[in-house]
């Protein structure tokens, strides 16, 4: 693991992609009128560019259509992606996987506006232990038992899902951030298009609600290139083991916890977050 990582404030960080020295992030200079989508890996990241990139662009599915998600919202944490935040017009749509308590100084004194998509730590735990099998640059996950271990242990990249939530939930961020669950939109997908539409200060009409989220669906960002990552080399993303747009469903841990690791899991969940003045969207 160690060899995979390199350590950041604290946290594990894939060395693929990423080095100890962030200063060109700690320098990246947040503008006003920026929109930055938050999440912990696995959460539905790519499913929000997607609707992100279609809300801002009134449902024109060309960008959509011809440019992959991660330069089209790329992630700021992220020194090759530079090139691709450079070419944005704004209000720039941008990614990052971080904690709160690690974002440059520009992020708070700026008005820039958040968008946490948050998922059951149990699927997110499910999607990331196949991503673990596919991502060439990531170490085995092992059995499911010796995943959950280091899972809680925040010996995975970028740490503990709990502490990911509360940097975030704690922020005071006020009407900056918006949080929405991948569940609500697995439920309902064009309310949460209107959501993030009505966030971002698009008024879209429901015709172009209904096509954003039609595009949206899991199997048509399964077909889409732009958004499976099927471009990327084999050597880095081993299609062949687990495709990136695996299930997109809630509650695939059902088909992979026995009872004994769920209540392990749950309790040791509700022990970080004993005290925190947020409940979360479900019962854990
Ligand atoms: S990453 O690597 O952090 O950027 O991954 P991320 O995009 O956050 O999460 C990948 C999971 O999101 C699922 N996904 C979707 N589910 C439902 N509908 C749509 N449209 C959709 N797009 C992506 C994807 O399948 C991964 O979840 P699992 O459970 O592994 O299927």
């Amino acid at each position: 693991f160690e060899d995979l990582c390199v350590q950041y404030r604290g946290i594990p960080l894939p060395r693929e992609g990423y080095s100890e020295d962030l200063k060109f992030f700690e320098e990246f200079n947040f503008k006003d009128d920026d929109i930055l989508i938050v999440t912990y890996p696995k959460s539905g990241t790519t499913w929000m560019q997607e609707v992100l990139t279609l809300v801002l662009n009134g449902g024109d599915l060309t960008p959509f259509q011809t440019i992959p998600s991660w330069q089209r919202v790329p992630w700021v944490e992220i020194k090759s992606m530079v090139e691709h935040v450079e070419q944005l017009k704004s209000p720039r749509p941008l990614s990052t996987h971080f904690p709160c308590n690690l974002m440059p100084s520009s992020f708070l004194t700026s008005k820039a506006k958040v968008i946490y998509v948050l998922r059951n730590p149990k699927d997110v735990l499910v999607s990331s232990y196949y991503f673990h099998h596919m991502a060439v640059f990531l170490e085995d996950p092992g059995t499911l038992d010796e995943f959950i271990e280091k899972f809680l242990k925040g010996r995975v990249i970028f740490g503990k899902w709990t502490d990911h939530v509360k940097s975030w939930k704690c922020a005071e961020l006020g009407d900056r951030i918006l949080f929405i669950t991948y569940e609500e939109m697995i439920q309902d997908l064009p309310a949460g298009v209107r959501r993030v539409s009505n966030f971002v200060g698009r008024n879209l009409s429901e015709e172009v609600i209904q096509k954003v989220a039609d595009n949206c669906s899991f199997k048509s960002m399964k077909d889409n290139k732009m958004s499976n990552y099927s471009t990327v080399p084999k050597e880095t993303l081993d299609f062949d083991k687990s495709p990136f747009m695996r299930k997109g469903i809630a509650g695939d841990w059902k088909n992979h916890f026995t009872s004994e690791q769920q209540a392990l899991f749950t309790s040791a969940i509700r022990k970080e977050l004993e005290g925190e003045s947020f409940t979360l969207p479900w019962s854990l």
